[in-house]
């Protein structure tokens, strides 16, 4: 690798990593699965949170805890300055599988003990940190802690946040001593490269082992909210209704129509509608849903996000309800750096991987990362493409690929001389 003075013949534990995948695993285990289930700020995120930064003390690492709860692991470099960082989340959905997120902040840890127990002492500092709430499924947007830690929203803003079971994130942070003292925004990486599933199918089809990810799709999420009248559901003739059951179930049919009609890659997703008062014999008072809508062009998302808005109010009309949307989460599409980009594809051809670009269709903290140093990512296999669900899988042979190339391109990063995508 160009420039580099570090051990190219360097490589991860394998064993040691997939046993701490499965130590983080056991936590907020999903009975009968392999998955977990660890919401943000919840008792289980807690309880992994506590086992990582144990993991990461016990590795040496001087530990960073800041106000949003983000955690940082420095390992010191033969030079002071910003680290070459990597990192990823260990927060989940409730259907969650062990490597979204982990697989990132796991290997990370690895990446740290093959190069200390290597004798090794990198130019500049290596880092490894886990993100608050990277779902985003408990307490909207999701990437709120890496969002924080770049600028991108104030502390005060996101302390402030309801989540969709009436908690505080500020109050649970303190709930679970993770409201740290750290600053905010955070030091800005000299570089960060985030090692993930794909999540999606695209390596499994290919025959690819990893992923060199170019780019991250842009994000629209909205909770719309309608209000009609309850009323009884034997006695009220079809033509007196004022029904949200019918408008929200409407909208998630329009979406995803519209997602077809758009083609790929847009896709389209109601992912939550709750009516109230949820009874078999009452025409609901009220519903509220969530609406994910993603594509990698953000004037196609534009106006995706403008033909939904002229649906709901469409059909709210039309049903004599009232209908208010209220943006969750709205991130247009990162590109990532060229340079890094280059630097893992090469890593991976030169460690006999096969290797191609792509960009990510699921969000990451890497996009936030990229607003503040040179960032990119590295994508392996998902079996089947399934994610967001406990029988997530990727094979022990691909979990070291992508640690062995995070390995080579965060030596590579830490003792190469500058580089610029300019
Ligand atoms: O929603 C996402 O794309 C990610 O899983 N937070
Ligand atoms: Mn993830
Ligand atoms: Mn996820």
């Amino acid at each position: 690798m160009a420039g580099t003075s570090h051990p190219t013949e360097l490589r991860v534990d394998p064993d040691r990593l997939t046993a701490r995948l499965g130590a983080l695993a056991e936590i907020g285990a999903i009975d009968g699965t392999e998955g977990c289930a660890r919401l943000a700020l919840t008792d289980e995120d807690k309880a992994g949170r506590d086992l990582v930064v144990t993991w990461m003390r016990d590795l040496g690492l001087d530990v960073r805890i800041d106000g949003i709860g983000n955690v940082v692991g420095t390992l010191a470099g033969a030079t002071d300055g910003p680290p070459v960082m990597c990192g990823s989340h260990i927060d989940t959905v409730r259907t969650g599988g062990r490597y979204d997120g982990n697989l990132g902040v796991l290997a990370g840890l690895e990446v740290i003990e093959t190069v200390t127990a290597a004798g090794l002492v990198p130019d500049r500092p290596l880092a490894v940190a886990f993100f608050t709430d990277e779902e985003g499924a408990r307490f909207p947007p999701d990437m709120l802690g890496s969002l924080v830690y770049v600028g991108g929203m104030g502390l005060e803003e996101a302390l402030e946040i309801e989540g969709i079971d009436g908690a505080v994130v500020g109050e649970e942070l303190v709930r679970i001593g993770y409201a740290g003292s750290a600053p905010l925004p955070g030091l800005a990486p000299h570089a960060y490269v985030e090692l993930h599933i794909e999540q999606g199918p695209v390596l499994e089809r290919a025959g690819i082992t990893i992923g060199a990810v170019d780019s991250v799709q842009g994000i629209s999420w909205q909770e719309i909210t309608v209000t009609g009248q309850s009323n009884h559901a034997g006695t009220t003739p079809m033509s007196m209704r004022q029904d949200p059951g019918f408008v929200a179930t409407s909208i998630a049919n329009f979406v995803r129509e519209l997602a077809l009609e758009l083609g790929h890659p847009q896709v389209g997703t109601v992912g939550r509608i709750e009516l109230r008062p949820d009874l078999v014999n009452v025409i609901p008072a009220s519903a509220t849903l969530t609406v994910d809508l993603r594509n990698t062009d953000d004037a196609i998302l534009c106006d995706a996000e403008q033909r939904l808005a002229d649906f709901v109010t469409a059909i709210a009309e039309t049903e004599g309800c009232k209908v208010q949307s209220r943006t969750l989460a709205r991130f247009e599409p990162v590109i990532f750096s060229p340079s890094i980009v280059d630097l893992v594809e090469r890593t991976a051809g030169l460690l006999g991987h096969s290797v191609q670009r792509m960009p990510s269709g699921a969000g990451h903290d890497a996009q936030m990362l990229a607003r503040v140093c040179p960032t990119a990512m590295i994508f392996t296999p998902s079996r089947d493409g399934l994610s967001h669900n406990p029988g997530e899988y990727t094979s022990p042979a691909d979990l070291q690929a992508g640690a062995d190339v995070l390995l080579q391109v965060m030596l590579a990063l830490a003792t190469d001389e500058e580089f610029s995508d300019d």
